[in-house]
């Protein structure tokens, strides 16, 4: 059994208020489905974030009715998708009892989950879909359903132990003899976040233990945007990671899909492809001259841009632009060193003038110029002044 495993697709997602549809769509089209067609996948697993919000634009859903019509229907390969945290799990899932016939398998609501059974041929795989799913949400519907231990849900990882023994349960024999594929989108304790995620809760409560999926030939999991195995030394559960970059913290991650095979006794063997985007998402740092001068190239990338000028660049944004239309964010660090923290000065000892001596030399590696210390001096005289005035 030859699958693609991708997730957080995020459709319609706006960087720094940027729009990234079009860029999804070009890489759906110009690296995803050429991948496909060079691989011939028996299934395509989506975990979670189709979209990145419950009320996607137009053309996110247009985008994503596009890539089910490429998939199911030109190409026939059965596509299994679970609905994330950032999608509406009714929205995403409406018809899907109707086009499970077809081979689109959508997974949103909690009492319509159940598994999908494919096979190859050595015989037959589940693929259990664990739609993402809060507490409370598990507690009432599944409850509603009279699924045991569904009353006692008060945690995100009862919540799925409940929701996985109830789709274990639904298989012939529980699954026994089987081959079976989880797809969950979750927070799994060890993994490692990323800015562009929403949290499911504050405080850590979200992380739920590995060990849940323990017992399934390979788990494909969403929500964490960096790709990622669980356990470095197993292949069995793991991260592909969001289809693009999503936030500034993200620019060293490679973004791509898994592509794994499973022989006949579920031992599963994956690759992580890469996937090139039209436009990069990075960070360009230097001077405001080195950028604008001919050594730097242009690019249409999407730029957050550290200018480390110690002066600050009036209007530099719109000059900026000018080279790197895609610019989306500048910051000025003025050539601030990080404050290492190891600084053990007594600041209540000394004065206001070597404070600010202090200030520089720490954070600019240097002394006052002249100028700035006479201008400094003059300050320091008006304030004493004026407080001596008061
Ligand atoms: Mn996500």
């Amino acid at each position: 059994m030859k699958f693609i495993h991708t997730a957080d697709w995020h459709l319609g997602k706006l960087l720094k208020e940027h729009s990234m549809t079009e860029d999804q769509a070009w890489l759906l089209e110009n690296r995803f489905l050429p991948l496909v067609d060079e691989e011939k996948p028996d299934v395509i697993l989506l975990s979670g974030d189709v979209y990145d919000r419950s009320y996607p634009p137009e053309e996110a859903v247009e985008l994503f009715d596009r890539m089910t019509e490429e998939i199911v229907g030109k190409r026939k390969i059965p596509f299994i998708i679970i609905s994330g945290n950032h999608d509406s799990a009714e929205r995403l899932a409406v018809a899907s009892r109707l086009l499970s016939r077809q081979g689109l398998y959508i997974f949103g609501p909690l009492t319509l989950v159940k598994p999908v059974v494919l096979e190859d041929k050595y015989g037959q795989v589940a693929f259990l879909p664990l739609p993402y799913a809060e507490p409370a949400r598990v507690r009432v519907m599944m409850n509603a359903l009279d699924i045991p231990g569904a009353e006692e849900v008060h945690s995100f990882e009862a919540a799925e132990k409940v929701l996985v023994d109830h789709v274990i349960s639904l298989l012939p024999d529980g699954g026994k003899g089987m081959r079976k594929i989880a797809l969950a989108h979750a927070f799994a304790a060890g993994g490692s976040p990323s800015e562009s995620e929403r949290p499911l809760s504050i405080g850590g409560y979200d992380r739920i233990s590995d060990d849940i999926f323990a017992s399934y030939d390979y788990t494909a999991l969403g929500h964490l945007h960096r790709p990622q195995k669980t356990k470095a030394d197993s292949e069995k559960i793991q991260y592909s990671g969001s289809l693009m970059r999503y936030s500034f913290d993200e620019v060293n991650q490679k973004k791509g899909v898994i592509v794994g095979d499973m022989d006949g006794e579920g031992k599963v063997h994956t690759v992580f492809h890469e996937l090139k985007p039209l436009h990069d998402v990075r960070i360009l740092e230097g001077l405001f001259d080195d950028l604008m001068g001919e050594g730097v190239e242009p690019s249409e990338d999407y730029l957050q841009i550290v200018l480390s000028d110690e002066k600050p660049v009036i209007d530099a944004m719109p000059k900026l632009r000018t080279k790197f239309p895609n610019a989306l964010g500048v910051e000025q660090d003025m050539g601030y060193k990080e404050d290492s923290g190891d600084r053990r000065v007594h600041l209540e000892k000394m004065s206001d003038e070597e404070i600010l001596r202090d200030f520089v030399h720490h954070f600019r590696d240097r002394d006052l110029t002249e100028e700035e210390e006479k201008l400094s001096l003059a300050v320091w005289d008006r304030v004493y002044r004026k407080e001596n005035a008061q």
